[in-house]
């Protein structure tokens, strides 16, 4: 994903993990998830010492570490379409855990993006959608489940029944709003930068930070710099900061991960972007608005690929003044909006009221069902009566 990319830019948010809204919430990810103290409802013996910023207890720590004591098979999962963080936290984990003696391997629902395959370790990964009998296999003999960065089975999505199904000792490290119970164990803080900085505290918690070599090292900060947005998002605070210096210890190539996540582009695709900001970006200075559209005719003759437009969205925003922006494209058979906002502007009711969609405040996604035209002349329209807008 570029530089730019939208993902990580809004709290997370609990509701059906499936349609438009699930789209959004994928795009949106989990940045922003606020600072706010983890939930420990669910948890046994929450009134207990709580070493870790994760409000995971005494208690849970030391039940864990007795059942780590002796070599496990471990299954760790993640969510479907697995992002940077899903990826670099459940690889690190399980390089960790395999040097602590157990044997571990990922699996998960289907495919994650190319920019990630450089990263060590995927050859422990199984894609539970092209590689079923063996992922199956791993999920029934796992006597521990790790579930990394996602809070509800759904996420899983044809997964959830073999997580659901196994009677493993479930352990979920993540840094969603508002996590269902459905493991044994809890690290979870929405005020972690990422899914990765909390194996981070995993580690700690358990006594295992010297498991971290460069490889481990490498994975995390993957989860940390993709879920921060290169450490410039809200949820970017002191501790992600310490646990990213910590890892740069073990000899992490900075400028090597940047450019191998975000040098990225296609020249088909840097041209496409040219295009699209040069020839199809409306700029509505008094409603403080940017907006980019896109016709199927185009996707075609820019060669444009699935995850190509990704980031484009907020483009506008970097405009003085703009704090609303939306992309718009003409996909086969519907047309899709996402829309950005900076601040108090709420794209979540703009897209729940007018686009079939949702998401977050920041953040959000919608469908059309009139042609590219109508629907852009649609969204100009609706400018003057969004609240706020007009300075
Ligand atoms: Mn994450």
């Amino acid at each position: 994903m570029p530089e730019s990319a939208p993902h990580k830019d809004m709290p997370s948010s609990k509701g059906p993990q499936h349609g438009p809204l699930a789209e959004a919430r994928q795009e949106a990810g989990a940045q922003g998830a606020g600072r706010q103290p983890a939930s420990t409802k669910d948890q046994p013996g929450q009134e207990k010492h709580a070493p870790s910023s994760s409000g995971t207890t005494a208690d849970q720590v030391a039940s864990l570490k007795a059942q780590l004591a002796e070599p496990r098979s471990i299954a760790i999962v993640t969510h479907a379409r697995p992002d940077g963080d899903a990826i670099g936290s459940s690889v690190g984990l399980m390089l960790a855990l395999r040097q602590m003696g157990h044997e571990a391997r990922v699996v998960v629902p289907n495919a994650y993006a190319d920019f990630l395959a450089w990263l060590p370790g995927l050859e422990g990964v199984l894609d539970h959608q092209t590689q079923t009998e063996q992922a199956a296999q791993i999920m029934a003999e796992a006597e521990l489940v790790f579930c990394l960065d996602f809070n509800t089975p759904a996420r899983l999505e044809s997964l959830a029944q073999r997580l659901l199904k196994s009677d493993a000792t479930r352990v979920m490290i993540d840094h969603h709003r508002d996590p269902e119970g459905f493991t044994r164990f809890r690290w979870h803080d929405t005020g972690a930068s990422s899914t990765a900085e909390l194996v981070y505290g995993w580690l700690e918690d358990m006594g295992e930070l010297h498991r971290i070599n460069r490889d481990v090292a490498t994975c995390l900060y993957i989860g940390m710099l993709t879920d921060t947005g290169s450490f410039r998002y809200s949820n970017t605070g002191p501790r992600t900061l310490r646990v990213a210096a910590a890892l740069l210890e073990h000899g992490v190539d900075v400028e090597g991960c940047y450019a191998r996540i975000y040098h990225t582009f296609s020249e088909d695709r840097m041209r496409f972007f040219g295009h699209c900001l040069a020839n199809n970006m409306r700029i509505f200075p008094e409603y403080r608005t940017g907006l980019i559209h896109v016709s199927r005719a185009e996707l075609e003759c820019f060669r444009v690929r699935t995850g190509d437009t990704e980031g484009l969205v907020n483009y506008p925003l970097s405009i003085q003044g703009i704090v609303f922006s939306a992309f718009i494209v003409d996909r086969t058979n519907l047309v899709k909006l996402s829309l950005r906002s900076k601040g108090d502007l709420n794209v979540d009711a703009i897209a729940r009221e007018h686009f079939s969609g949702g998401g977050h405040r920041n953040a959000s996604g919608g469908i059309s069902n009139t042609d590219l035209d109508s629907t852009v002349q649609r969204f100009i329209d609706l400018l003057p009566t969004v609240p706020g807008l007009t300075a």
